[in-house]
């Protein structure tokens, strides 16, 4: 029956993945996820109908079993046909309890597309996967191009948003606006009557309450455990075993430290979990003695080297290698088959480590990979603290230019790209980082620059936001009318769908002349493109060669 996917960078042939997804995902996941997706478009049309009404709908968790259907269907976080089945069977009951309590009520709204309606001829795995083909990416197959694209681009923008929303929730924070938004959009892109002018208000306002997601979660992070501050990381191991806490979400590994403390176990990062060692409540656990490798798409050869348990929270997981998958624990929304998964919290009460800290326990140290120590912390409060010296470096001509050089890595050979670029701008340059991205130029050793490190890296991929708020102040400092008007290059690397919140979310604050590459999203249309460069002037990268001479001259 086949099936199609092509929302992130390494989709196949740059089209679509049309057998397996490239990413490891199979067919029937695949379109499992279609089903959900779909699911949940429909649950956030009642959802929607619901609300004002006098009496409670059913189900007051909807909204968080919204962020996590969501966060879920990203690329890398969830390949088990067993939970993407289980997931949307709820979904399904959700929707149904919805639209039965809404009829009761005289209150089913007028519009039911599609998605609030469809049903499997069989609630089993293969009446699922017969269903899911009438409601997927190719459907309605006469949509118009650019309607089709800009549907799918929002859709993938509230992915991205969904998880930074998730995350925020964990830890107890939350917007309302947000929750809704991501309803009014779910419900938004089912409706055939909107046309091509008015899904880009929609993307507009995606971006909006993009950088609104980020700065919740920005508060919900610095809030929780303090703000980041400049930390050098050791980056080899030390003897005795080791846990490596891979993903996104810092309360995990807050509460795995917790259940560490005088074990004799090592506690390490990896990937998206570097800039937790900046964090004053997280730094202080003596056990979390450093990042172990690089950026998840080489985690098959270096978890194999790490030779204890790891703990993947959430994106970016890859098929695992049987030599590690043994040791390989999931959590969260991240699911593989067979692989144990340590259950979500009851309440208040922290999830239970106990399973990994027992193998951990069995297991011997881990190999070196790496020597040294790298500098992170660089996120807005920190960097601020040294505006005035920021601002002064500028004046002289000290510090020419800035490159944001945030979003993500991957496989692909031609982000060699971003390491030559980095290696290429000039020494008055400084790279402003976020995200898997950094792992491409993060270990150069480009030194420093009116005392900062020359590449400053502000954390995670939502952490974005950190750059976005340096921007703003600078520019107020310097008396510039925009950002647009610093001396500020974007060079963006892209990968999965959080990486398509945080461009949406730069687009609608306005900034030009974002480079995004490898290459372009195959689910931008060509119209869609050509509306992207008129308005926002937003460019494909070049050669290096050409990107850093008009990086350099401004351009
Ligand atoms: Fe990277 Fe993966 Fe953070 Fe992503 S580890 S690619 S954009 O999940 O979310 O930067
Ligand atoms: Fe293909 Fe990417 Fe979709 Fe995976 S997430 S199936 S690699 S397009």
């Amino acid at each position: 029956m086949g099936m199609f996917c092509y929302q992130c960078q390494e989709t196949a042939r740059g089209q679509g993945c049309t057998v397996r997804g490239v990413c490891g995902k199979e067919e029937p996941v695949a379109n499992l996820q279609d089903a959900l997706m779909a699911l949940l478009k429909g649950i956030s049309v009642y959802r929607l109908a619901a609300r004002g009404l006098p009496a409670e709908a059913p189900d007051a968790d909807v909204d968080r079993f919204l962020l996590e259907g969501l966060f879920t269907t990203i690329t890398n976080v969830n390949f088990d046909p067993e939970t993407m089945l289980a997931l949307v069977r709820r979904a399904y009951a959700l929707r149904e309890a919805l639209r039965e309590w809404l009829a009761r009520a005289g209150a089913l709204p007028e519009r039911l597309p599609l998605e609030a309606t469809f049903k499997p001829e069989a609630d089993t795995l293969e009446g699922w996967l017969a269903v899911s083909r009438s409601v997927g990416l190719l459907e309605p197959a006469a949509l118009p191009a650019e309607v089709r694209s800009l549907r799918h681009l929002i859709q993938f923008g509230l992915k991205g948003m969904a998880a930074y929303a998730d995350h925020a929730l964990v830890l107890g924070y939350r917007d309302e606006a947000v929750m809704t938004f991501i309803q009014e959009a779910l419900a938004a892109i089912t409706d055939d009557s909107l046309t091509a002018e008015d899904l880009m208000a929609w993307v507009q306002r995606t971006g909006e309450m993009g950088v609104r997601t980020m700065a919740l979660l920005d508060r919900a992070n610095t809030a929780t455990y303090g703000h980041p501050e400049p930390t050098e990381v050791y980056l080899g191991v030390k003897p005795g075993p080791g846990i490596l806490v891979s993903g996104h979400d810092l309360r995990d590994l807050h509460e795995l430290l917790e259940q560490t403390k005088g074990k004799g176990i090592n506690i390490y990062t990896h990937g998206e979990m570097l800039p937790a060692h900046a964090y004053p409540a997280l730094k202080k656990y003596e056990h979390l003695v450093g990042n172990y490798g690089g950026a998840w798409w080489q985690q098959g050869e270096q978890f194999e080297k790490f030779n204890g348990p790891i703990l993947m929270t959430t994106n970016c997981l890859i098929p695992p290698r049987p030599s590690y998958i043994g040791r390989l624990f999931t959590t969260g929304v991240v699911s593989w088959p067979g692989v144990p998964h340590i259950p979500d919290r009851l309440g208040e009460a922290p999830k239970d480590f106990s399973p990994i800290i027992e193998k951990a326990l069995q297991c011997p140290s881990p190999q070196p990979l790496e020597s040294g120590t790298l500098p992170i912390g660089y996120a807005h409060e920190s960097v601020l603290s040294r505006a005035s010296q920021i601002i002064e470096a500028i004046k002289a001509g000290a510090i020419k230019r800035f490159v944001v050089m945030a979003g993500c890595d991957g496989r692909m050979r031609s982000r060699e790209y971003y390491t030559e670029v980095a290696k290429a701008l000039p020494a008055d340059t400084i790279i402003l980082t976020a995200g898997c991205a950094k792992y491409r130029y993060n270990k150069l050793g480009l030194g420093t620059l009116g005392g900062l490190p020359r590449v400053l890296d502000a954390g995670q991929c939502n952490d974005s936001y950190s750059l976005v708020v340096i921007a703003m102040k600078l520019a107020e400092a310097l008396g510039a009318q925009s950002i647009n008007d610093l001396p500020i290059a974007y060079d963006i690397a892209w990968y999965e769908q959080k990486a398509v919140i945080v461009l949406l979310a730069l687009l609608s604050l306005g900034v030009k002349r974002i480079r995004l590459g490898p290459t372009l999203p195959a689910f931008l249309a060509p119209g869609i493109v050509e509306a992207l460069v008129k308005t926002f002037d937003l460019r494909p990268i070049q050669s290096v060669e050409e990107d850093v001479a008009s990086i350099v001259a401004g351009r």
